[in-house]
């Protein structure tokens, strides 16, 4: 959106592409005000080990009618649409030249909210997925771990920040967002998915 270069980031097994300044600073603080105003937050659970356990932060799915997603298996149907929201979608299918019919988007409100290390990786995303990743507010270490190698990198997201995961990117990493005891201030994270619902 904003006129600036991106980077290719040199990571073997993985496609990532970061835009550092994807929206400039006033336009991503006018629109993480607007979206922890008006998105429809919620505080789920999950179940493990027959254990009911909240997720460390909140969030919200939207998208089309058809973009059902399963989360540890939590079923989300998607809410309709914010007009932010719709408005970012048609702006990141153009920069990734790909099809978005859906978002998750998080709010960790400080140090304590975090996001495990995890894939992207469940079926309804398909095969080579693209991950549009926008970044609203204090910037939080993105974690990167190969499958394999173990090689670790961590990302500091930018307030206005895009990071596009595809190719192989979920096949052979895993990312997550690690808890602070540093005084941190919240952060909005968008996740732009194309969900193809598969049978079960
Ligand atoms: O908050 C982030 O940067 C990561 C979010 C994420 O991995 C996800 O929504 O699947
Ligand atoms: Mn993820």
């Amino acid at each position: 959106m904003f006129d600036e270069l991106p980077i290719q980031m040199s990571l073997p097994d993985a496609t990532v592409t970061y835009y550092p300044q994807w929206l400039t600073a006033n336009q991503a603080s006018r629109y993480q005000a607007i979206l922890q105003e008006e998105l429809l937050w919620s505080q789920d659970y999950i179940k493990i080990y027959g254990r009911t356990v909240k997720i460390p932060r909140l969030q919200a799915w939207y998208g089309e009618p058809e973009a059902l997603y399963t989360y540890s298996k939590l079923e989300m149907k998607p809410l309709a649409w914010h007009p932010v929201l719709a408005d970012l979608r048609a702006e990141l299918e153009e920069e990734c030249a790909a099809q978005f019919n859906s978002v998750l988007a998080n709010w960790y409100r400080h140090g304590q909210d975090s996001m495990g290390m995890h894939s992207d990786d469940e079926p309804e995303l398909g095969v080579r997925p693209v991950i549009a990743s926008l970044t609203l507010g204090q910037a939080r270490g993105f974690i990167m771990k190969h499958k394999i190698t173990g090689q670790k990198e961590v990302l500091d997201l930018a307030h206005g920040s895009l990071l596009v995961m595809s190719g192989d990117t979920q096949a052979n990493w895993q990312h997550g967002i690690n808890k602070t005891k540093k005084t941190v201030a919240d952060r909005i994270n968008l996740t732009f998915r194309h969900i193809t619902p598969v049978r079960p």
